[in-house]
């Protein structure tokens, strides 16, 4: 049986079921409920993001509709902690084989996909969002509650993270082309997840992923924390370098 590092570095995700306990998880739940219901700032509205299926405007219907709530980790310290925690750091230290730092620069955020007004999220890789000396960053991505293709759960190409496409494989917003049929023979060896609440999904920066609507009747929360091994620098100037990383 592979190790879940050992299934990261072959498929470029693995799952760990029951990867926080439940007295965590329900503090963890609480604090996000309350977050939007408070409609604590800063926050990302799927209005302003427009990916499909979102209300088309603020003033719309569903116009105020969270897609995440950001800066998880200055949000509230039950995030914090988490974020932070020994399981984290150990699992991370141990895959990079280094000190691991958390980038505060994208993720670092407690996505919310409702029901309705929540949109779905094309192909693509993680790393268009950041710009690194090494593209080897890893994602930690927990289930707040049930995740599955019914509310929008993510998919994935198992191994996409060490194929290599050119510029054209994508689009101007660095989507993987659906209207390319190479992309598309790609996209059909994806696979769906299922969490459990408290499953975690970790995922590398370069591995193709999706997500749909949620089709359920229940807000769908997930916090998203992002991790790189310390020799591996954001790029100065850069986005990814324009806040304190978190040392673990
Ligand atoms: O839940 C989703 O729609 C997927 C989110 C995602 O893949 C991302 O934010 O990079």
């Amino acid at each position: 049986m592979q190790t879940s590092k050992q299934q990261l570095r072959d498929r470029g995700y693995a799952v760990i079921p029951g990867f926080v306990s439940s007295d965590e998880l329900t503090k963890l739940n609480e604090t996000a409920r309350a977050q939007l219901a408070a409609h604590a700032d800063p926050f990302e509205l799927e209005a302003d993001l427009k990916y499909p299926g979102a209300p088309p405007s603020r003033s719309a219907a569903g116009g105020e509709t969270v897609r995440r709530l950001l800066d998880a980790y200055d949000r509230d310290p039950v995030f914090a902690r988490w974020g932070t925690a020994p399981g984290v750091r150990e699992w991370m230290q141990a895959y990079f084989g280094e000190g691991v730092r958390m980038s505060r620069a994208h993720h670092n955020c407690l996505m919310t996909k409702h029901p309705r007004y929540g949109s779905l999220t094309n192909w693509h890789r993680d790393i268009r969002y950041w710009s690194f000396e090494r593209e080897d960053l890893v994602s930690v991505w927990l289930a707040l509650g049930r995740e599955e293709i019914n509310n929008g759960g993510l998919w994935f190409v198992p191994g996409s993270h060490r194929m290599e496409f050119a510029a054209d494989r994508f689009d101007a917003a660095r989507f993987f082309r659906t209207d390319r049929a190479d992309n598309a023979e790609i996209i059909r060896t994806s696979e769906a997840v299922r969490l459990a609440p408290g499953d975690a999904v970790f995922f590398h920066c370069n591995t193709l992923h999706s997500a749909g609507q949620n089709l359920s009747d229940a807000v769908k929360f997930s916090l998203v924390f992002t991790y790189h091994g310390r020799s591996n620098a954001p790029k100065a100037g850069t986005r990814s370098a324009s806040r304190p990383e978190v040392e673990l």
